[in-house]
């Protein structure tokens, strides 16, 4: 929580008619951090100007507290089929309830993150912009919708709502120019990258394995950079130069040729500019909307029309920049032209797997290699076939720490301590315990894991039967999915051991999810509940308020993606 009884600069006196309160509300749901980060930005940038501003988690709030405040701002963003982030799902389930109150005299703006590339873009700052309004708020500013490139709207949002309360003024009160510099922590951040050095990269399964999983040791030795465990590392990743090649061939654009890829006006190769700078392997439907005004193509034109929603649905599944350029030629266009309608290369986040503690200056992460067919080409994910293809130790990445304040282990070393996470979604885990041998933490700790065979795909397994050996860990139980006739999951060895599990629940455990959201994490949520039903003797409703507490005092969190 922030606040500040800094002088009201950039306000007028309290002498109007109906002064409007210089008290702002900000309430963040935030995933992976960034909408928890912009909420602290618009705060130093209101505080900057004199407000007296409170910033929390939406599940930090208590809802009946709505109707005390008059000026709220919300930045949120949206996960798989525009679902809230955790840390939202109380506060909008109670706004869009019968319990939300009327607003009167209140004012609010919605920051809203997303994916332009998912169907439901956005939703969940569609649905709180929508619904304030509802109960009778008035808008400061319009909602700003920000695709993953999202520092310039997302500045511009908070330049808006400052607007907006000058507005809200009679317009008499010129509001100075917000100053919207972020404080520094260390000198490398998403903006920043660090260049970091990598030590290591080795594939963590075995010969015949049907997956490939590389575990990758990183320096930050000069940078300043720092994490604890459950933050995540950000990495910018180059795309393939084959694939760019092959797309430059059949624009029949010259590799060589200088484009300006930024605002500040940086210019470089057109090649270059292709592997480093802007996304090549995801289609997005604003971007195929751009690409129709650029090459006037019919037929794209007439994919785009109103009623073929599920048409451009159908057809960016699985699609890239080089399919597109295939399929709708032919494209006269410029170098220039051409980029002007891609988007910014995002970074990946992966969550990192060692402790800073037990290896100082470095950081550790476990990255799955992404390649299928589709669509009669092979596709392959841009991060991970780097790492598994292309990048030996000796070379750099661009990477930055992304803080999560959802997904920490316990102030407290003795409380216990219950983590999932099979595949890759082990990575966290293997920091946790890294963090507890090191600081000598005495809580009782137990990690599901699983995977498709025992023999090829158990990661880190000498690490975990030593941790297991020495009591660091207290328990761990596996699934190997492929070894048997009938597959069995994390879930069916957590409902094998479901009155032990209720035990360690009852006794203050803390419970961690980490992994592939669509399927795992939803089902691992299903048999939670029934364990919680099984043996506290509850019904359903009862359970599900269980584990809805459970999340509202961070004893259950997830880290899913
Ligand atoms: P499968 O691929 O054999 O179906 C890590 O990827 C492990 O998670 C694999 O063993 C995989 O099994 C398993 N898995 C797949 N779907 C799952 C689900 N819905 N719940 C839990 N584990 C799942």
């Amino acid at each position: 929580t922030a606040t500040s009884d800094a002088p009201s600069a950039g306000l007028p006196a309290n002498n109007t008619a109906n002064p409007i309160s210089k008290e702002v509300t900000i309430l963040f749901g935030s995933q992976t951090g960034n909408a928890q980060s912009l909420a602290g930005k618009a705060a130093k940038t209101l505080e900057g100007q004199g407000f007296q501003v409170t910033v929390s988690s939406m599940s930090d709030f208590k809802p009946n507290n709505l109707k005390k405040v008059k000026n709220l701002l919300i930045v949120v963003s949206t996960h798989g089929e525009g679902d809230p982030p955790d840390n939202a799902l109380s506060f909008h389930e109670f706004l869009h309830g019968k319990r939300a109150p009327k607003l009167e005299d209140f004012r609010f703006s919605v920051l809203s993150l997303g994916d332009s590339s998912y169907e439901f873009f956005c939703q969940t700052g569609k649905d709180f912009d929508k619904r304030l309004e509802e109960l009778g708020g008035t808008r400061l500013y319009q909602r700003v919708d920000c695709d993953l490139d999202f520092d310039e709207p997302a500045s511009e949002w908070i330049e808006g709502v400052l607007g907006g309360f000058s507005e809200a003024h009679g317009g008499s009160a010129a509001i100075a120019q917000a100053v919207t510099t972020q404080a520094i922590e260390s000198e490398y951040s998403r903006t920043n990258p660090f260049k970091a050095e990598v030590l290591e990269n080795i594939n963590l399964n075995g010969r015949g394995s049907n997956k490939e999983t590389r575990h990758l040791e990183i320096s930050l030795e000069g940078s300043g950079l720092t994490y604890q465990p459950g933050d995540s590392l950000g990495i910018y990743p180059e795309n393939d130069p084959e694939l760019v090649d092959i797309l430059l061939e059949e624009l029949k654009l010259e590799s060589t040729e200088n484009v300006t890829i930024n605002k500040q006006g940086d210019v470089r190769p057109l090649k270059e500019a292709l592997i480093s700078n802007f996304e090549i392997t995801n289609l997005t439907k604003p971007l195929l909307e751009q690409a129709a005004k650029l090459i006037k193509n019919e037929e794209l034109q007439e994919l785009l029309s109103p009623g073929n929603e599920a048409k451009v649905k159908a057809y960016l599944e699985g699609r890239d920049l080089l399919d597109l350029v295939r399929d709708f030629g032919p494209w006269n266009v410029t170098a220039q032209e051409f980029i002007s309608i891609l988007r910014k290369m995002p970074a990946r986040l992966y969550s990192i797997a060692s402790s800073l503690e037990a290896n100082p200056e470095e950081v550790h992460v476990t990255i799955g290699a992404v390649r299928y067919d589709a669509h009669g080409r092979e596709r392959k994910g841009v991060c991970s076939i780097l790492c598994a293809e292309r990048l030996q130790p000796g070379d750099t990445l661009p990477v930055y720490i992304q803080h999560n304040q959802n997904f920490k282990l316990p102030e407290n070393p003795d409380t216990p301590i219950i983590m999932v996470g099979p595949g890759t979604g082990i990575a966290p885990f293997r920091s946790f315990m890294q963090e507890r041998e090191e600081i000598g933490a005495e809580g009782k700790s137990w990690v599901f894991f699983g995977d498709q065979h025992f023999v090829t795909d158990f990661l880190y397994q000498t690490e975990w039967q030593k941790w297991l050996k020495d009591g660091v860990l207290s328990k761990m139980d596996v699934a190997f999915s492929r070894d048997t006739e009938e597959k069995v999951y994390v879930q069916h060895r957590m409902l094998e051991n479901s009155k032990e599990l209720f035990q360690w629940l009852q006794e203050g455990a803390v419970v961690y999810i980490c992994g592939d959201e669509k399927n795992m994490a939803h089902d691992v949520h299903n048999t939670l509940l029934d364990i919680i039903e099984k043996e506290g003797s509850m019904n359903r409703d009862q359970a599900v308020e269980f584990l809805a507490d459970m999340q509202q005092q961070k004893r259950y969190q997830r880290d899913v993606y």
